[in-house]
């Protein structure tokens, strides 16, 4: 059997050059985590963009980040200032994010943009066909290299090759107006096992390929140019130990290590005992639907004034892709509706919303988890959403609520959460109410079940499904073409 190599637009490490010297620096990323089994000793590769562009780089220290990469088991492609624009910033985050997030409106179909994205999955797909050999297992990740597999295919039949896409593939009805529709199908059809987070998507990627290119598509096999490919679905879990224990420990070490936050959280509920602290945490991004909470918590507050002073809502946003308009936009609506429903409703004790723009360490994570009665997620569209699993995790005695929109892909494995539909402010606010009354015996309830079903369906668990799953799709093609 051969190597396996896995291939992202990101490397799972980040390099810090200082004083002409590298560092490269393992990310925790859930996907770097997940990976770890797959991505051991030297039975693997890991390809992807550095983070550091051709401009960016100097020349006299190419050699010594190569080295920095290779110890950490990797392998960069080299990416230009003029490539990050129209691959990263265009097509895949003006173009496919909002079209597969069901924002067509924002979808940008940019001639300039797919050529750039053409060019550079070639150059992740050349990439991989330099360092691979016959019999090697090639992993492909997400929306920003869905041409890779056929790349790879036509140069490389003798590998191995699985897709996994971690945002939502949309209904055929909105696939159907991208420009390049065919050509993205027939990029992903190179492999020999297609993964989605949820059974709809799969099923909407099946759609479209019997629509738009006439094959035959039995069950969840594809049929073309005598191959056949395997669509299935695995829903990504967490690291539940290292969420699970990060908070044991917090509340071991209670008295000796409280963080700046977390002594700002304490001081809160000590001086409001009986206020309920709401907590929401994603990136900053339109598809989590962030100004349309803020509406709906302004929406209840007024519904049901009796809760005003008794809950506040911590809103925490990390920043991202702020180069794309849609995101500036976003981020000055998000501020001016914070600023808006303060002002209004604040009293002299009590400010509603707590809102924080940045990235938090793990630790500062934990705090907010374990110190919050409910977490509210209301994306519009999630490829999954691990943030609602993250939260259970860290809920070690068991209570706490979580409210999940419906459109997150996690909420088909987290029934016991109460389920909203994040357009629905009155089921909002009611379920808001619902939330803060729950009894604990209830919520305990809930969250055992919800506990196991993570614990079990772990992020480990979840690439060693796939890779048993491309594995097992190999050994068969064998033995059928030695009968
Ligand atoms: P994201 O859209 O980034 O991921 P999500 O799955 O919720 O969304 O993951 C976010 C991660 O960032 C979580 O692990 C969370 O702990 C962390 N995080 C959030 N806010 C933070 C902060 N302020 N500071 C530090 N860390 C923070 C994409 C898809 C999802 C899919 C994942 C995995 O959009 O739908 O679930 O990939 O496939």
């Amino acid at each position: 059997m051969g190597k396996t190599i896995i291939i992202s637009n990101r490397l799972p490490v980040q390099l810090q050059i200082s004083n002409g010297s590298i560092n490269a620096i393992p990310s925790v990323g859930g996907l770097a985590t997940g990976m770890k089994s797959v991505h051991s000793g030297g039975e693997s590769l890991w390809i992807g963009w550095s983070g550091l562009t051709d401009e960016e780089t100097p020349p006299e220290l190419e050699g010594k980040i190569d080295q920095a990469l290779k110890e950490n088991g990797c392998a960069k492609v080299k990416l230009n200032a003029n490539d990050i624009d129209g691959f990263y910033y265009g097509f895949s985050n003006r173009t496919v994010w909002p079209l597969f997030h069901y924002f067509l409106e924002y979808s940008e179909f940019e001639l300039d943009f797919w050529e750039t994205y053409r060019s550079v999955n070639q150059k992740f797909a050349d990439a991989i066909i330099e360092k691979s050999e016959e019999g090697d297992t090639i992993w492909v990740h997400d929306y920003q290299l869905m041409l890779v597999p056929q790349m790879v295919r036509e140069k490389r039949p003798d590998t191995s090759i699985g897709f996994f896409l971690h945002i939502p593939f949309p209904s055929y009805e909105i696939f159907r107006t991208l420009p390049w529709r065919e050509e993205i199908l027939e990029g992903l059809l190179g492999s020999d096992l297609i993964g989605f987070h949820t059974y709809d998507y799969e099923r909407h990627f099946l759609s479209s390929v019997r629509r738009l290119l006439g094959l035959e598509v039995s069950f969840n096999e594809i049929y073309m140019d005598n191959r056949a490919i395997k669509v299935d679905s695995f829903p990504m879990g967490i690291d539940y130990k290292k969420f699970h224990d990060a908070a044991l420990a917090h509340e071991q070490n209670y008295n000796e290590e409280r963080s700046d936050f977390q002594l700002r959280l304490d001081h809160h509920k000590a001086s409001a005992p009986d206020t309920k602290l709401i907590l929401s945490i994603d990136r900053l991004d339109y598809s989590k639907g962030i100004a349309k909470r803020l509406n709906a918590f302004e929406y209840f507050l007024k519904k049901y004034p009796q809760y005003q002073e008794k809950v506040r809502l911590i809103i925490l946003a990390v920043p991202s892709r702020s180069n794309v308009p849609q995101y500036q936009l976003l981020k000055k609506e998000i501020d001016e509706l914070v600023g808006r429903i303060n002002g209004e409703l604040s009293t002299v004790n009590w400010t509603p919303i707590w809102y924080f723009y940045r990235s938090l360490p793990f630790e500062n994570l934990i705090d907010l988890y374990t110190s919050s009665d409910i977490a509210w997620l209301t994306p519009l569209r999630d490829g999954m959403n691990l943030v609602a699993k993250e939260y259970i995790a860290t809920r070690t005695d068991k209570t706490g609520v979580l409210i999940l929109s419906e459109m997150a892909g996690s909420a088909y494995e987290m029934n016991e959460a109460l389920l909203i539909n994040p357009n629905n402010f009155e089921e909002q606010a009611n379920t808001l109410q619902q939330a803060i009354n729950m009894p604990k015996e209830e919520q305990i309830n809930r969250n055992t079940f919800l506990q196991n079903r993570l614990e079990r369906y772990n992020v480990e668990v979840w690439a060693n499904e796939f890779m048993n799953a491309l594995n097992e799709k190999r050994d068969l093609g064998r033995a059928f073409v030695s009968e």
